[in-house]
């Protein structure tokens, strides 16, 4: 009985432990959550990572990132030009009032340039962001698989 309840309490204890590992920041009106970067190939020089903002107060803005993992971190879109996916760098991001914008392959993302060491799965890479209003934040970002994110069809 005893041995069943104290396997009981491991699980237990188990399961208060994921909200602790969830993974979410705040920052002022800003929620920011799940940082994540796809583990990239020996050699590869760059590796795009990916988060979620909900602003729930006045217009913000990304404005920059930075990692020590990277010389540095750019804000690039993706869009179709000529039929071709292309990225291209973009001065910031909007996060108008009570929006929820998405950071995620194949759209809106932060690329990490001139990688120091390649992102190995199951790391973690430290990231700060800058916005416009609510200042800085450092946040962590979690390296899952190569797919990581891929939409699912
Ligand atoms: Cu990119």
């Amino acid at each position: 009985m005893n041995r069943f309840r104290s396997l009981a309490i491991a699980a237990l204890a188990a399961a208060f432990a994921i909200p602790a590992a969830a993974h979410d920041y705040s920052l002022a009106a800003l929620k920011i959550a799940h940082p994540y970067a796809r583990a990239t190939p020996p050699g590869a020089d760059i590796g795009g990572a990916y988060l979620t903002i909900d602003n729930k107060g006045a217009a913000d803005r990304l404005m920059s990132a930075s990692s020590p993992a990277a010389a540095r971190v750019e804000l690039h879109t993706m869009a179709m030009d000529n039929g071709v996916m292309r990225m291209s760098e973009v001065k910031g991001i909007d996060l108008p009032p009570g929006s929820q914008v998405k950071l995620k392959p194949g759209g809106l993302h932060m690329m990490l340039v001139g990688l120091k060491a390649p992102l190995a799965e199951g790391s973690r890479v430290p990231l700060r962001l800058t916005f416009e209003h609510a200042g800085s934040i450092d946040v962590e970002v979690a390296v899952e698989s190569m797919s990581a994110g891929a939409m699912k069809h």
